[in-house]
């Protein structure tokens, strides 16, 4: 049994919309899910909802709806977004399911035989939005807490804690160890600074059921629900279990799923978050998994955030972007291609209506589209469609474009990748310019040179079909059904020079991405 590349993404809470920072985890995630289909690796995908806790339960009662009823309705809008982005996840998980409820338990019933909880007091302020305990630390100059945490209350209570002192030490040394285990670098270095700087505070885990009762009932003790983030955070191994993963099932002794035969997944390879919950994967999660007796991930890859015109996305402003109507208005592709062309991954982003449209026009409309459509239109009206012979002369630009674009896919490097084939496109348009096969078309004499022009185009864009298909998979399959070319690019050893057979017919060309004026 082989083990999988395991990439996850960050579960979204349901407490509302998809919105464009949940669109561009997911497509990343996506992205890179591909790519490694593409250079031969066998992958699985996971993305999910993360349903418990107490903003799930507050928004159910203001829909007036059982937590579970308000989950399951927006449970159906999620997924189908996910359809929506074309997602190649292998597994979707809601942690509101059995097997993820089932495995939660065992976990915690074995971290707590085994010592890691004590039961204490707590007097001190909490915040609902944030699902967190507060200290006078987290108090501005001013005494206040910042808005962000919503209303902070003062509470008296009793609950379980998570042991993290003792192993503060292990981590530093363990980062320091393993040091692309946090990237961007610069994510990793705030966690290192954090833990040199701060003593660890033990993590409380329960929430008692007198104030939250939509969670996972501790298992050794039915006062209490699992605190949110324990249970979120476990979902990278309940689903590893739920499709038999032997690492997991053996260290926490759990039945695997029914998967015959059973997947090879943890440790996951990636786990990519966004940069407000690096705390929550760098520093709780690999101590869980140690507590647990579980080898850490391979790597926390953090994103950047998305804000709007320059100001933070919040709905109460109004500066929110719709992905499914930016989808619906101008295609799936160009969403997708906008936000990984913009953004790279790790710092933040801006999204700007006016940028998006500069983009979709230059690179899209008048770069790839213009190229394909008018490659593939000459070759139909001088040469009824039929592939001439095999002609090299931009075989050195595609191999160099093939060549980065690997190494920087290998490096989970998007933006530089898109740069790279574009670098190809833009060199293709400049062919086309320099050696003018239209006029080539009206002297008889010339009949040679444009044979050889022409296929260099058509294989120029069928290698950029091969190059674009973890990006812009829609596209990449009309590229290949306008050259004649069945199903969609699969690998990325397609983008051999050559691979178009002389004598071929194309398909039909149609723009792949229209001009438009507004
Ligand atoms: O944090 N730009 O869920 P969530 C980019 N359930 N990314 C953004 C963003 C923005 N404007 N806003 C949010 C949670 N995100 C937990 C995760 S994982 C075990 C549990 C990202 O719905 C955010 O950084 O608040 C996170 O990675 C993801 O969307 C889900 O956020």
């Amino acid at each position: 049994m082989s083990k999988r590349f395991y990439i996850t993404t960050a579960i979204d809470y349901v407490n509302g919309q998809p919105h464009i920072g949940h669109a561009y985890e997911k497509i990343i995630s996506d992205v890179i899910a591909r790519s490694r289909r593409s250079l031969g690796q066998e992958v699985f995908f996971l993305t999910g909802l993360d349903e418990h806790g107490q903003k799930v339960q507050q928004a159910a009662q203001a829909e007036k709806k059982s937590p579970q009823e308000y989950c399951d309705a927006l449970a159906a809008d999620w997924q189908a977004f996910a359809k929506k982005l074309e997602l190649t996840n292998d597994d979707f998980i809601r942690t509101t399911q059995p097997r993820h409820k089932a495995f939660v338990q065992a976990a915690l019933a074995k971290l707590h035989a085994a010592g890691h909880f004590y039961k204490a007091g707590y007097t001190g302020y909490y915040s609902a939005r944030e699902e967190t305990f507060l200290t006078e630390k987290d108090r501005r100059p001013d005494g206040t807490f910042d808005p962000a945490y919503g209303e902070v209350v003062e509470l008296k209570e009793e609950n379980y804690y998570f042991k993290l002192k003792a192993h503060q030490q292990w981590l530093i040394d363990y980062i320091e160890a393993n040091p692309s285990f946090i990237a961007p670098d610069y994510r990793r270095n705030e966690v290192l600074g954090f833990l040199r700087s701060q003593t660890l505070e033990d993590l409380c885990i329960s929430r008692p059921v007198a104030r939250l009762n939509w969670g996972i009932p501790l298992p050794f003790d039915p006062d209490f629900v699992t605190y949110v983030w324990f249970d979120a955070l476990v979902n990278y191994i309940s689903a590893a279990a739920a499709h038999g993963d032997p690492t997991v099932c053996a260290a926490i002794g759990v039945e695997p799923g029914p998967d015959q035969p059973p997947l090879s997944l943890w440790p996951a390879d990636i786990h990519v978050i966004g940069k407000d919950i690096v705390k929550f994967h760098a520093v709780y999660w690999p101590i869980m998994l140690k507590a647990m007796g579980l080898p850490l991930p391979k790597q926390i890859l953090a994103h950047g955030w998305w804000q709007k015109d320059g100001a933070r996305i919040s709905k109460s402003t109004g500066n929110v972007i719709d992905p499914v109507a930016v989808i619906h208005e101008w295609g799936l592709d160009a969403f997708r291609f906008y936000v990984l062309r913009e953004l790279d991954l790790g710092p933040d982003g801006n999204w700007t209506d006016a940028g998006f449209k500069s983009r979709y026009s230059a690179e899209l409309a008048n770069g790839l589209g213009n190229l394909v459509n008018r490659s593939l239109s000459m070759l139909k009206r001088y040469r009824h469609g039929v592939v001439p012979a095999r002609h090299d002369e931009l075989a050195a630009d595609a191999a160099r474009a093939a060549d980065e674009t690997r190494a920087l896919l290998k490096q989970n490097q998007l933006q530089s990748a898109l740069q790279s084939i574009w670098g190809l496109v833009n060199r293709a348009n400049q062919y086309v310019d320099q050696t003018a096969p239209f006029k080539l078309a009206k002297d008889p004499s010339q009949a040679k040179r444009l044979d050889e022009v022409l296929y260099n185009l058509a294989e120029a864009c069928r290698i950029l079909a091969v190059l674009l298909q973890p990006f812009i998979p829609g596209t990449a399959a009309r590229i290949y059904a306008q050259l004649g070319l069945g199903g969609s690019p699969s690998t990325l050893d397609a983008a051999a020079w050559g691979g178009l057979t002389p004598g071929q017919t194309i398909g039909e060309p149609a723009p792949l991405f229209p001009r438009r004026d507004d």
